[in-house]
């Protein structure tokens, strides 16, 4: 393997990797600004184990001391979780002045999807992805998050995206780049909290089987770009629409009296969020990602199964 002179590979993703096991990439910005000390840590270690008792090697990823890291040490998820909104937010824009630096960064999807690519590593779990902000009209307001699923050839999995986003725009965007939406056992996009949202995926799949067929097929076809994978939470852990959706009004309306704005007002929605709904939301985030993990190990496992 021919690595990046910036990147360091845990020697249990490096070992994995060379004997073609399977291998997920994890992001660190659920962990510093997406939950909440000390559940952050917990929930990171813990989707380790679903990773690993699934068949596949965990490849938590961040920016520690200036290296980029694809395999956190439990004490580096410890620090990024401990650490919280004290470590950067990390896009693709930041990377290069971290790296200068020798700072911390926690990683986003779109700078998990890089850092996983340089690695090696095409499969990636997380909770939701960034999209297309409500009023983006007016603000501008997308996240490079779908710009990375344009280009980089990672397939990431997700619970689908937050009513805090524009779910309608943000199909439009993807659509626009040329990025598949594929719903897991489902027609319909998931909105991350609840199984529907009433938008309708490109592709419906039921297997990883066939998510590693298609998305196999699409790396050997060569033209770039990732897909994304959009996996309902269970039943028994979604939540009333109605009472999700009036925290999450309740959120935008304050974020947009306070001014917040730029990359602080995702992580200003989750944590709104969770406080409106008394905790709640936090708990469904968590066993989604725990969801979402279990998928996208057992199809890293296919994918190298069809080598
Ligand atoms: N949405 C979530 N949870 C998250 C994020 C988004 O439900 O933790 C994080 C992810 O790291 C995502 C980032 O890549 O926020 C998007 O930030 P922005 O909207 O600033 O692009
Ligand atoms: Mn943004």
């Amino acid at each position: 393997m021919d690595l990046n002179k910036y990147l360091d590979l845990s020697p249990e993703v490096a070992q994995a990797l060379k004997e073609h096991r399977p291998v997920v990439a994890l992001e660190s910005t659920i962990i510093s600004h997406g939950m909440p000390y000390p559940q952050n840590v917990e929930t990171a270690l813990k989707v380790e184990q679903i990773v690993r008792d699934n068949g596949a090697v965990p490849a938590t990823i961040a920016v520690i001391g200036g290296r980029l890291k694809a395999g956190c040490t439990p004490a580096e998820i410890e620090h990024l979780g401990k650490a919280g909104a004290g470590v950067a937010k990390a896009s693709r824009r930041d990377l290069a002045v971290l790296v200068a630096r020798g700072a911390d960064g926690a990683t986003t999807v779109t700078t998990t999807m890089i850092i996983a690519h340089m690695a090696g590593i095409r499969v990636f779990a997380t909770g939701g992805i960034g999209g297309v902000h409500r009023g983006a009209q007016q603000t501008f307001d997308i996240s490079a998050d779908l710009e990375e699923l344009a280009h980089t050839p990672v397939m990431v999995v997700c619970a689908g995206a937050k009513s805090i986003l524009d779910l309608g725009l943000t199909l439009e965007y993807l659509e626009t780049h040329g990025v598949p939406v594929i719903g897991y056992g489902t027609e319909e996009l998931p909105a991350f909290y609840t199984r529907k949202s009433g938008f309708g995926v490109d592709y419906r799949m039921d297997s990883p089987e066939e998510l590693a067929a298609a998305f196999r097929t699409s790396l050997e076809l060569g033209f770039g770009g990732g897909m994304l994978v959009t996996n309902p939470i269970p039943e028994e852990f979604s939540m009333d629409p109605a009472v999700i959706n009036r925290a999450i009004d309740a959120a935008v309306a304050e974020a947009e009296e306070q001014g917040v704005h730029g990359k602080a007002i995702t992580p200003f929605l989750l944590a709104r969020v969770k406080e409106l709904t008394g905790g709640d939301s936090l708990d469904s985030n968590i066993q989604l990602v725990f969801n979402n993990a279990r998928l996208a190990a057992r199809t890293a496992a296919a994918l190298e199964a069809l080598r």
